[in-house]
């Protein structure tokens, strides 16, 4: 247990964005790299007033290449900067959702969790060509908030110098168990534990969840699912979950096994990538129908996970679930899950700020207080943690999502994929209680939840990989014009209001600039610009659409919003700037 001091220099680009630093792998592993970022986060989650010398560290991310190296290269550097303990996710595994359970739910008193490290790039490619990622929740097992983040990337512009143990042994995290490791002198000890990757989540699922009346549901002989976890960190979470604890066959969990490099694939769970799915169920990349044969089997139920398994897709047969419709349509059932039902119902809602209003409606019909917050998982924390908005209650059921499939509760504090594929289970297994009856289905319960609150079509456009400073031009040009662009009229539509939005925390008063360009129409139609905070290199533009239709719940998304679109492309004047109007990708 040797600290030594290493001298370095400030490295450009390590700002962490809507959630941590991602980067190509090559990037990663240049000199000192990694570690000018991991110093600088140590220094400002001391400086916020962790004291890190109490309490565990937890490591563990989705399995991309790399991953094992920077753990050993954590470890050596956290017990330079005074880590005791350790918790490390065996085989270097833990998704996303699970390492805020494993901080929030693991080990009492000074044994608790002060923090953890997250290894993930989340849905961007791995492998050596690819990206890697990291960033830092704190103790309620939250994404650490803009102050620290702001810090972070303040310390990474002027540090000098960095601290590591290099004689810290390598610890072997492929077996459970724990390693101590004394001081010379026995002055001190730190000791490692390696951890199973699943049980706390997995645990915390069940107490959430009515197991035995899912696994009714799954035992039916009409009913069918599959689970396709993308070669990402969640396959074993849904292994442990559908084969052990829910006895179904092993065919349900599809691309099960974590894999370096996802397969070659992109680990993003939507109609354009989660490809193999997508046509098992009947469905083309556009959400619509396909023929099948005649007497093929579609599964009733299928579902998708990103690589660090906080994303979900959900779809029924032959019909895709928006991630709005389906955060609106949990939220409308919550009472289906015992963890809220039994809370006294659910309190809370939010979602991010271009994610359609769909929840709104139920939010507003069932008297939930309502949150609307800058896109990224960060903003949900302290609304989750609040008492005084929610007078001084220690627990607040909550719900929230985004419209980039993700969606999560209080239970913990990210987005957690295999959560929403529980809840909708949770859902459907309510809504069929008698296994003699003919199925109700996921699209019975979309369309009965839009003829009761009407249907918010909604659309995202990503331009990916554009040039970076021709697209912040664009996006400066229409915060610039936004109040020239207010009350004009532009085909059938009204603006009522453009500008950029600025989100307030109700609950510290922090204040957010600059979270995306909107165009609220006076029908209540909008059209949203961002640029993407996680993209590795180069720029994604975002492009949202959405219209509210009361009665017309019948059409097809890209005809229902057909002007929209061309209007918002003229907003822009995309083409103008960025010699495009064709997305790469649409959800
Ligand atoms: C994207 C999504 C955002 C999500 C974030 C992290 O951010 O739009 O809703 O919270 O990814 O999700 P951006 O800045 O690229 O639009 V994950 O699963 O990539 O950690
Ligand atoms: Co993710």
């Amino acid at each position: 247990l040797c600290p030594i001091i290493v001298s370095t220099t400030p490295i450009d680009g390590q700002k962490p964005g809507t959630s941590g630093l991602r980067k190509k792998v090559k990037e990663f592993m240049q000199e000192n790299y990694l570690e000018n970022f991991v110093q600088s986060t140590f220094d400002a989650v001391k400086a916020s007033g962790t004291d890190v010398t109490k309490g565990s560290l937890v490591i563990g991310g989705d399995g991309r290449y790399f991953n094992d190296k920077a753990i050993q290269t954590i470890i050596k550097m956290g017990v330079a900067n005074g880590v005791k303990r350790f918790w490390i996710g065996q085989d270097g595994l833990l998704s996303t959702p699970a390492v805020s359970a494993v901080i929030r739910e693991r080990g009492p008193g000074w044994q608790s969790a002060f923090g953890a490290f997250i290894l993930t790039a989340s849905h961007n490619p791995g492998g050596p060509d690819e990206d890697f990622g990291i960033k830092y929740n704190g103790e309620h097992g939250q994404p650490a908030p803009e102050k620290v983040t702001d810090e972070i990337y303040a310390n990474t512009c002027s540090i000098k110098s960095y601290k590591i143990c290099k004689d810290f042994p390598t610890i072997d995290v492929s077996i459970p168990g724990t390693t101590n490791v004394k001081a010379d002198d026995g002055s001190s000890e730190v000791n490692v534990e390696v951890i199973s990757a699943t049980d706390n989540h997995v645990e915390l699922l069940k107490s959430i969840f009515d197991f035995p009346a899912i696994k009714a549901l799954l035992d039916r002989k009409d009913f069918t699912m599959v689970y396709d976890t993308m070669y990402g960190v969640n396959g074993p979470y849904a292994k442990k979950v559908f084969v052990e604890e829910l006895g179904q066959p092993e065919e349900i969990c599809m691309n099960a096994t974590p894999m370096d490099d996802f397969n070659g694939g992109h680990a993003d769970p939507n109609l354009t990538y989660a490809k193999e799915l997508v046509a098992k169920m009947g469905l083309d990349r556009n959400g619509m129908k396909i023929d099948v044969p005649a007497g093929s089997k579609i599964p009733d139920f299928g579902a998708a996970a990103d690589g660090d398994g906080d994303r979900n897709m959900i779809l029924g047969k032959q019909f895709f679930v928006s991630p709005s419709d389906s955060l609106a349509v949990i939220v409308a059932n919550a009472d289906a899950i015992p963890f809220f039902r039994t809370q006294g119902g659910l309190k809370g809602v939010a979602r991010s700020m271009p994610t359609s209003g769909a929840v709104d409606l139920v939010a507003k019909d069932l008297n939930y207080s309502l949150f609307e917050t800058p896109t990224g998982w960060k903003y949900f924390g302290n609304l989750m943690d609040s008492k005084e908005l929610f007078g001084g209650e220690d627990y607040t059921p909550f719900i929230c999502g985004e419209e980039s499939f993700g969606t999560g509760s209080n239970h913990v504090r990210e987005k957690d994929g295999i959560w929403a594929v529980l809840a909708w289970l949770q859902i459907l297994a309510v809504a069929n209680p008698d296994a003699t009856q003919p199925l109700t289905t996921v699209e019975d319960i979309v369309t009965a939840h839009w003829r009761k609150y009407g249907r918010n079509y909604y659309s995202r456009w990503d331009f990916e990989g554009v040039d970076k400073v021709k697209a912040t031009a664009m996006i400066d040009k229409m915060r610039s014009d936004a109040e020239a662009n207010t009350g004009k009229t532009v085909g059938k539509y009204k603006i009522a209001k453009a500008d950029d939005f600025t989100y307030v925390d109700p609950v510290d008063g922090s204040v957010s600039k600059n979270q995306g360009i909107r165009f609220l129409m006076e029908d209540g139609s909008r059209i949203i610009f961002r640029l993407s905070g996680t993209a590795g290199s180069g720029a994604t533009v975002r492009m949202y659409i959405e219209q509210y239709e009361p009665e017309k719940i019948d059409m097809v998304a890209s005809e229902a919003l057909g002007d929209l679109i061309r209007i918002a492309l003229d907003l822009c004047d995309i083409n103008g700037f960025l010699g495009t109007e064709e997305p790469t990708v649409i959800t």
